[in-house]
């Protein structure tokens, strides 16, 4: 019997070095994985940093992938990419070469204490919510029952002057 194959949407940023080249290695690190395809990539955007301001411009991007790894195997699979390209954890929020979120896995709702998805801020992020909705924009949220189109809109329209794509 074979496993099945989950939609994952996963969001990128760098902010560190060469930005551009760390999101392509990050996304062929993923692709060269045996029990993942990549399956859509979102163009990459310039952004201004959300949350820790202090810091230089991200480059953020979105995939969709398929994959037969459960949450907490990609979770670390991702982790692993991540250290692999040199990212350190040092201020919380800070600056990083690559950072790989998980925002949607199927239509799974996880909350355990490692992993939470769909990440519990990607509707108030636009550096999030705009790539994903070039390559997903009916995706649904099973929270909010809302498409990512639909949340994209709404962050918009909301015009914070805090937030930036
Ligand atoms: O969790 C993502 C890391 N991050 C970002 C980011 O990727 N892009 C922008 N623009 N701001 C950010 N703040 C944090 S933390």
């Amino acid at each position: 019997m074979s496993a099945k194959v989950n939609r994952v949407y996963l969001a990128l940023g760098s902010n560190i070095g060469d930005r551009d080249r760390y999101i392509r290695e990050a996304i062929d690190m993923l692709n060269e994985h045996e029990a993942i395809k990549i399956v859509k990539i979102s163009p990459a955007y310039n952004t201004a940093p959300v949350g820790y301001i202090d810091q230089t411009d991200f480059l953020n991007a979105a995939v969709a992938i398929d994959t037969t790894l459960s949450p907490r195997e990609l979770l670390a699979v991702c982790l692993d990419i991540e250290q692999r390209l040199g990212r350190v954890r040092t201020i919380r929020w800070g600056p990083r070469t690559v950072d790989i979120d998980i925002i949607f896995y199927d239509d799974l709702i996880i909350d355990d204490g490692i992993l939470t998805v769909p990440h519990p801020r990607m509707h108030e992020r636009g550096f999030v919510l705009q790539p994903l909705c070039d390559i997903a924009p009916n995706a649904v949220h099973p929270v909010y029952k809302k498409t990512v189109e639909q949340m994209y809109r709404e962050w918009k329209a909301k015009g914070d002057i805090n937030s930036n794509v």
